[in-house]
């Protein structure tokens, strides 16, 4: 019998904060002499699912008060649950120049007012703090730790969002609905029961075979999630995702499974996100929801321990299951039994069965190699896929970042490392050498803190390009800030590799050089900010290759550099019986 009580509220719509049609173009001529908010890359996310009701109860970025008790209680102060804090946060200036009670623009990237924001509350939150509570550590090997100091702004901005027009997207765009156009579908094809999968990584035979088993266990549908906004930097990138989620696709039976792509900006919280994934997958109109085991997990903390239990996840989300409104359907984990043939879950095997396993680092050694990757372990149209995106190493793109005071030997190793790598041929390279992109990029920066970081994120961005399209980019500012470095990997590693080198020569030794006399002028005062006499160098601390130029020559430390290359894979060992590249330098 259906329970028509149960099926109305199932149906209900899901409630979005969008301006009543009729009211839009005008809000849209006002908007225009109101301040305006340029959105990040992660609000963007965060707002398109406030507005299209992805978030929902929220009905804006949090206010002060909602954010200390979703900090302290995982509630709103309505009482709703609520585990992560979702905020605006905005530059001290910008904060500084609004008020309480008014109303700015939130734009897209090309300018376009996508909704206006009544403020309520402005405040300078206390990140360790918020850092503490939602990720349990203010460990910055926390992605999202490392996010809320180093990129997010001081401030935070609460208040009510009304909604102007979603952010447009270009791509999938048949498989991006929102919660009501999900809810929609589901009515229409009399999807009573859907269990949502959650996932950011490519999906192979196992997860095929988890996710029938949970759809069988409930008796539901299956809603393929994956989240599309952003995701662990050096994640997969989405466009591959979704082209190998959609290979998969055809392997579940007819009419059982579909993908449907979320924007969110994941936080890797662990348990607070898993909670927040069920809330989320809720609102889009499933009734379960799969959690794993290390669900969301960031990974390894600095002392080498991952950040969460394994199966807090699941504990949390357990304790809050009369109140959320979707079920939870614990993860099984499933392994491939060799003599069967078969996947099977793992607490279900004989003692002594053989099983085999791939793991994650595995696959990406054999896509790097170029190796085969068996069909137990994924679907070939998959994995072709993959391999488009994810060429051999030694065909992938890199960046050597040269990093050392003025005067170390930067530039002279630099275009050394140029000058083999020329000669071995079948590369394309681009030298980003510091002096060269202060003509070039950066004709207009001086060397104060923030210039020297608009510069080397410049080069990171120029780097990360080219490292994208499969080249080398050989960079060689001084780069004296530790973060800054940090942020310019970070730019670079979903692309290709990232090799830091430390050209480690001693401030008494460059100024002993002085090839440009700039030490005598910085000593005498003539040049003001000077690296290592009155302006900081924070040496790298794990740097893929330190130079120590009082033992070591230029072609010497160049070979050192080389070495390292092909140690990583970056550059062959040998070209199918051709000379070796070691060789082809020497
Ligand atoms: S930074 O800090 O990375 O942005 O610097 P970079 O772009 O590499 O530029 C460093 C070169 O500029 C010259 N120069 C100075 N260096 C450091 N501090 C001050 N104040 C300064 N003023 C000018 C210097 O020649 C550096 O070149 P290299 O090749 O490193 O010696």
């Amino acid at each position: 019998m259906i329970d028509i009580a149960r099926e109305n509220s199932r149906w209900a719509p899901t409630p979005e904060l969008f301006a009543v049609q009729d009211d839009i173009p005008q809000l849209k001529a006002d908007a225009g002499s109101l301040p305006s908010w340029d959105l990040t890359a992660r609000q963007l996310c965060d707002l398109e699912l406030l507005m299209n009701g992805g978030f929902a109860p929220l009905q804006g970025f949090l206010g002060k008060d909602d954010y200390e008790n979703v900090l302290d209680n995982l509630r709103l102060l309505s009482g709703d649950v609520w585990p992560i804090p979702v905020t605006l946060d905005v530059s001290e200036e910008f904060a500084g120049k609004i008020g309480e009670g008014q109303r700015i623009a939130l734009r897209d990237p090309e300018n376009l007012v996508l909704a206006i924001l009544e403020v309520q509350s402005i405040w300078q939150p206390d990140k360790t703090r918020e850092a503490e509570k939602v990720f349990g550590a203010n460990d910055p090997a926390h992605p999202a730790v490392r996010y809320l100091h180093d990129k997010a702004g001081t401030h935070y901005i609460g208040g009510r969002v009304i909604g102007l027009q979603a952010p447009i997207h270009y791509d999938f765009r048949e498989r991006r609905h929102t919660p009501n156009e999900l809810k929609a579908q589901f009515q229409k094809w009399g999807w009573t029961d859907v269990v949502a999968f959650q996932t950011r990584n490519p999906l192979h035979r196992a997860h095929l075979e988890l996710t029938l088993r949970a759809t069988e266990q409930v008796g539901a549908n299956l809603l393929i999630h994956p989240v599309v906004g952003m995701t662990k930097p050096g994640d997969v990138d989405h466009y591959t995702r979704v082209r190998c989620y959609e290979a998969l696709l055809p392997h579940y039976p007819d009419g059982k499974a579909t993908l449907d792509l979320l924007p969110l900006a994941m936080r890797m919280a662990g348990p607070r996100e898993a909670l927040w994934h069920a809330l989320i997958r809720r609102n889009y109109g499933c009734t379960h929801f799969i959690v794993g085991r290390d669900h969301a997990g960031p990974g390894k903390n600095s002392a080498g321990e991952p950040f969460y239990g394994p199966y807090d996840a699941q504990e949390l989300v357990t304790a809050y299951k009369d109140e959320i409104g979707i079920q939870m359907v614990p993860f099984r984990e499933m392994v491939y039994l060799q003599n069967r043939k078969q996947y099977a879950p793992a607490d279900e095997i004989q003692p002594g069965e053989a099983i085999l396993n791939l793991s994650g680092t595995e696959l990406r050694r054999r896509l790097q190699t170029g190796e085969d990757i068996p069909e137990w372990f994924s679907f070939p149209s998959v994995i072709q896929e993959l391999r488009k995106t994810h060429p051999p190493r030694d065909r992938q793109g890199f960046t050597v970042f040269f990093t050392g005071l003025s005067g170390a030997g930067k530039s002279t190793i630099a275009n050394a490392l140029m000058a083999k790598l020329m000669q071995a041929g079948g590369r394309q390279l681009t030298l980003l050498d510091g002096d060269i992109v202060r003509k070039h990029l950066s004709s207009e920066l001086g060397f104060s803190k923030e210039h020297r970081n608009i510069n080397i994120l410049r080069i990171g961005y120029v780097a990360s390009e080219i490292t994208k399209n499969g080249g080398i980019a050989i960079c060689a500012p001084i780069a004296p800030y530790a973060a800054t470095r940090r942020e310019v990997r970070e730019m670079i590693e979903p692309y290709g590799a990232f090799i830091e080198v430390h050209v480690a020569t001693p401030l008494d030794e460059c100024e002993r050089r002085d090839r440009k006399g700039l030490y005598k002028l910085a000593r005498e005062g003539k040049i003001k900010q000077f690296t290592g006499i009155d302006d900081p160098y924070e040496a790298p601390e794990t740097p893929e290759v330190t130079i120590n130029t009082l033992e070591l020559s230029p072609s010497a430390a160049t070979d050192l550099v080389i070495a390292k290359l092909i140690e990583l894979g970056l550059l062959p060992k040998d070209g199918a019986g051709e000379q070796s590249i070691a060789e082809k330098i020497a």
